[in-house]
């Protein structure tokens, strides 16, 4: 794969350009230029300037607006709900997580309903933003089917991804963000463009049979994580981020959309809760303790580390060349 270095602050600006000139306003170009430049920051590169092509589309085609002024509205003191206005999701998830935030450590736990929304990026952002806070985040979000329920062949779910951080004052939280199918559809796709082949168990050709070649899964179906157990969480999710917050299954989600290749309009939950409030007890020095016996077993590392490590690294970013040349072409145009 030929790759191009960029700095954060050109990768930043390319995303931002090309997202104006298909017409965000500022607020939004923004906010979706800052959640790709922090996702390419921490080596994330299925959900940095990858998802730049399908964020223009979207605002090409009309199915987003590129001038939404979403807000949070307090239902009850500790649950928000929040209409998307059909914009992406990085603005209104921005202008949420403060109030959510406020509402958890005031009552010790406070959910956010996120509906009209159109989310294409990494999850982390969210839960990150609270464990800064102090507090244990949790969010989840569906998308179109694209995975199998354990025991059948045919997409149903969407690759459902779920997020979960805690705080470490004066640190790094510990956070997991992962799809609920053997592979994000992100992750396959990059495998199928760089030509690599992906674990056997990740999905089913068209015809229903175990492959190992990318571009024969884009034409069938993914597979949960884990077997029955990965299709249960994505259950839950298709639950948790559709009907509880007002939104769409999966399956619905894709029967209104137009197929632009940018994101639909689905749901969001979001959770969040204060262990300095529901404890009772000193959490951190405790939980700290679990972390030094984790880390002493030697060939085991706490989810998150690595893209905390990579967010260090001062220097450029490579990015696919191809890629590069795309976005510099839509921010031309
Ligand atoms: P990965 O399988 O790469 O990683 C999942 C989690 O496991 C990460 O938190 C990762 O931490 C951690 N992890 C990985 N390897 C280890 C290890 N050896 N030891 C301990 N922890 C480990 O993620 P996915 O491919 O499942 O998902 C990638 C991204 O795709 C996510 O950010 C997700 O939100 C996004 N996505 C978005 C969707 C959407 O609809 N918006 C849909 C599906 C996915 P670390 O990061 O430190 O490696
Ligand atoms: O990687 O599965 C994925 C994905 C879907 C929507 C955004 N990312």
């Amino acid at each position: 794969m030929t790759t191009t270095e960029l700095g954060l602050d050109e990768i930043y600006a390319l995303a931002k350009s090309a997202l104006s000139a298909a017409g965000a306003d500022e607020a939004n170009a923004d906010a979706v230029a800052t959640t790709v430049t922090n996702a390419e920051r921490d080596g994330a590169h299925s959900h940095g300037l990858f998802r730049i092509p399908g964020y223009v589309a979207t605002l090409k085609s009309g199915k987003v607006n590129g001038a939404a002024d979403p807000k949070p509205d307090h239902v009850t003191p500790v649950i928000l709900r929040c209409d998307g206005q059909n914009g992406h999701a990085p603005l209104a998830l921005s202008r949420c997580m403060g109030p959510l935030a406020a509402a958890a450590k005031q009552y010790g736990i406070a959910a956010l309903a996120l509906y009209r929304s159109h989310h294409f990026a990494a999850l982390w952002p969210e839960t990150e933003a609270l464990a800064y806070e102090g507090l244990v985040g949790m969010t989840c979000v569906s998308y179109m089917p694209m995975v199998a329920p354990t025991g059948g062949k045919s997409a149903l779910f969407g690759t459902n991804p779920i997020s979960f951080s805690w705080p470490r004052p004066g640190g790094d939280p510990v956070v997991f963000d992962m799809a609920t199918s053997a592979m994000a559809k992100g992750e396959v796709e990059i495998a199928a463009r760089d030509g690599r082949e992906v674990p056997l168990g990740t999905g089913l050709d068209a015809s229903g049979e175990l492959t190992t070649d990318p571009a024969e899964i884009a034409k069938g179906v993914l597979l949960p994580f884990g077997g029955y157990k990965g299709s249960a969480l994505a259950l839950m999710v298709e639950l948790l981020a559709g009907p509880l917050v007002g939104e769409t299954f999966s399956y619905e989600t894709a029967e209104r959309d137009n197929k632009d290749g940018g994101p639909p309009q689905s749901g969001q939950f979001v959770l969040a809760f204060s262990p300095d409030i529901l404890s009772g007890r000193d959490w951190a020095t405790q939980a700290e303790k679990f972390y030094a016996k984790i880390d002493g077993m030697g060939g085991v590392r706490l989810p998150g580390s690595r893209r905390h490590k990579n967010r260090t690294e001062p220097g450029p970013r490579r990015i696919n060349t191809a890629l590069v040349e795309k976005i510099r072409a839509l921010a031309a145009e």
